[in-house]
């Protein structure tokens, strides 16, 4: 039976990412032209990675222009009244970093989630943007920021800044939840700890209608691990179906390339499949890797009777 069951394993392993593989990873329909404009060209850490057109934030006052490396990232949780806002970013270089203090101000976001080491493998990975001493403030474009808290645990730390808006001396509170040891391409060491992280992350949302920022290197791999695991979280949480290759169409229509490898997708599977396992008793959501064929992939659909031809992705790993 072990053997059978390791068998079983290997081929669902090569059918995630088969399935996973098989996604358009850009929607060819949109464009990503003011990235490539010559004043543009320099705020992008990486040359092939650009925000559409479409939904990238737009910054409205600021001094460099209105581009950054970031779109805009709305996942409905249908019937619940559920609509979790993101901003999906590249981690600031050091000549972007006030265009960064300027989005996070005006999309009045509570939170940056950040998913990156500054430096890994001896490669710059994303630029410190915030103070590093505490209570010591530095003003970046027009807003002014302080260092207020910095907390470790064991796999994040918690840092809290002061914004002060230099003009209109408004002031406000963003928290950011760093969260280290998961390099990019690959996924987090712990899962559990990455389960026990989102938990942090969404209490600080505290159901806020502003977005939340959301930010590894590039913007897109690890950064999409975490949409598409709060999303299928408030999904089981509202008693709904999960098609975790339907989240992540969701997402690469509003920001290219989300979720970058199939381990990170079958990581995520994983999680969602433990938050399910052992989460309160619920009734029974389904949690598939074939979305129904019978409906399109896009809006998040859900289904009453069933996905006819998907496997169940519970069964696999309780048996
Ligand atoms: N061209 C870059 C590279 O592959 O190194 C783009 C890139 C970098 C893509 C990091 C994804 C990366 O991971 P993440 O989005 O998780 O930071
Ligand atoms: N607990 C998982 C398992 O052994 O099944 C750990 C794991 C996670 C294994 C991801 C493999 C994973 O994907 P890949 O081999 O594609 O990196």
């Amino acid at each position: 039976l072990a053997s059978s069951m390791l068998l079983l394993a290997e081929a669902i392993e090569t059918d995630i990412s088969s399935q996973f593989e098989l996604l358009t990873r850009k929607k060819p329909e949109m464009t990503c032209d003011a990235a490539k404009l010559p004043e543009n060209n320099s705020k992008n850490r990486y040359r092939d990675i650009s925000p559409y057109d479409g939904t990238r934030v737009k910054l409205m006052n600021c001094p460099t222009g209105d581009y950054i490396n970031a779109n805009h990232i709305k996942m409905e949780i249908p019937f619940s009244g559920i609509v979790n806002r993101y901003i999906a970013a590249q981690g600031p270089l050091s000549s972007t970093t006030g265009d960064f203090w300027v989005m996070t101000w005006e999309s009045q976001s509570p939170l940056i989630v950040m998913l990156t080491s500054l430096c890994e493998r001896g490669r710059m990975k994303c630029f410190q943007y915030w103070p590093e001493q505490l209570n010591s403030p530095i003003v970046y474009h027009n807003i002014q920021v302080t260092t207020v808290v910095v907390k470790n645990s064991n796999h994040w730390i918690h840092r809290e800044f002061s914004l002060m808006h230099v003009q209109t001396k408004e002031e406000r509170t963003v928290v950011q939840l760093q969260y280290e040891s998961w390099p990019d391409h690959g996924c987090p060491e712990d899962i559990d700890s990455f389960i026990r992280f989102m938990d942090q992350v969404r209490l600080f949302r505290a159901g806020s209608v502003d977005p939340i920022i959301v930010h590894c290197s590039a913007g897109i791999g690890r950064t999409g691990v975490l949409i598409l695991m709060e999303t299928a979280e408030n999904l089981i949480e509202s008693n709904q179906p999960v098609y975790p290759l339907d989240i992540v169409s969701r997402m690469r229509e509003q920001r290219p390339l989300m979720i970058q490898t199939s381990s990170q997708y079958r990581f995520v599977c994983e999680a969602v499949l433990k938050v399910y396992q052992t989460g309160k008793v619920r009734p029974n959501p389904e949690f598939c890797l074939t979305p129904p064929t019978s409906t399109p992939l896009s809006p998040l659909s859900v289904s009453t009777s069933g996905p006819p031809t998907s496997r169940n992705f519970t069964s696999w790993f309780t048996s």
